[in-house]
């Protein structure tokens, strides 16, 4: 299994690790540590160091609650980091955008993966997407930002989240974005309580036999901190442990702030399910 990035090919026989890089004064784990474009840089060549094969640069807050911010500030967050990046660091950037200028942006500055929690539903986004030759990844969320953590409703979870992407990843390709370029992401946490995130984990296998490969992210959130009782910062063995789960069932790029943790997990992951592929 492949991702193709712009010029770029991604092999996903290995599991991969997408590192965390928020250029925001409010995220929930790590905002405002890299505002500082030099403390981005650092940050984005420790990440490469420890393993990661992407680096998912955001501007905007997405944690519960958030409210969005205009395009330019956006913009100028990401923009110079993603530069800096691209003539520095040889790893694939990902930009964590829903905004068709922050992608065109971001994309002639050197991203080469469009990272949409809305999954191309923004007035144009599909259009900016199909233009150029970044990959996409696609991701489920209920509702909002804003609003998603008021009483999410499923008739059936993983089938409902299932059956968005199915539609997401044929308009993709009703818009002519290759296949091979495209990535889901059931978006644990957006829009789903404690009990639904557990079920779509514990039912994940069935959302990564979609034909295009999958991408999850549970690093330090806060179905982590409901199980442990701990705060964002301390949730690093538990978004672990759920990193090796959702790889085996399936999963082939985690996004995450503790890389070198979670690659040292995911190669006793890999060894082990390569192990059981050798002898039956
Ligand atoms: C931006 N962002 C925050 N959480 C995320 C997740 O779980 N997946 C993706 N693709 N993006 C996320």
């Amino acid at each position: 299994m492949q991702l193709r990035l712009g010029t770029r090919t991604l092999d996903l026989d290995q599991p991969r690790v997408m590192g965390i890089l928020n250029v925001t004064p409010d995220s929930f784990s790590d905002g405002g540590r890299f505002l500082d474009r030099d403390a981005a840089i650092r940050q984005a060549e420790a990440m490469l160091a420890a393993g990661a094969s992407i680096i998912d640069v955001g501007g905007e807050s997405t944690r519960p609650g958030a409210v969005s911010v205009p395009a330019g500030r956006e913009a100028d967050r990401v923009i110079p980091v993603i530069e800096a990046i691209a003539v520095r660091l040889d790893v694939a950037i990902s930009v964590d955008t829903s905004k068709p200028a922050v992608m065109r942006a971001a994309v002639a500055a050197g991203a080469t993966l469009i990272n949409d929690i809305y999954a191309l539903r923004q007035d144009g986004a599909l259009e900016a997407a199909a233009e150029m030759d970044a990959a996409v990844c696609l991701m489920h969320m209920q509702g909002t930002p804003a609003t998603m953590q008021v009483n999410p409703q499923y008739r059936h979870v993983p089938g409902d989240i299932i059956e968005f992407l199915q539609g997401r990843v044929a308009a993709c390709q009703q818009a002519g974005i290759n296949t091979a370029r495209l990535l889901v992401d059931p978006g644990f946490g957006f829009g789903k309580n404690d009990r639904q995130n557990l079920e779509l984990l514990h039912n994940l296998r069935q959302v990564s036999q979609l034909g295009v490969p999958l991408l999850a992210g549970l690093s330090r959130k806060r179905l982590l901190g409901s199980l442990t009782g701990r705060s964002t910062d301390q949730r690093v063995f538990a978004g672990v442990a759920a990193a090796v789960m959702a790889v085996e069932r399936g999963a082939r790029i985690i996004r995450t702030h503790d890389v070198a943790e979670t690659i040292d997990a995911l190669r006793v992951t890999q060894a082990v399910m390569e192990a059981g592929q050798e002898h039956g």
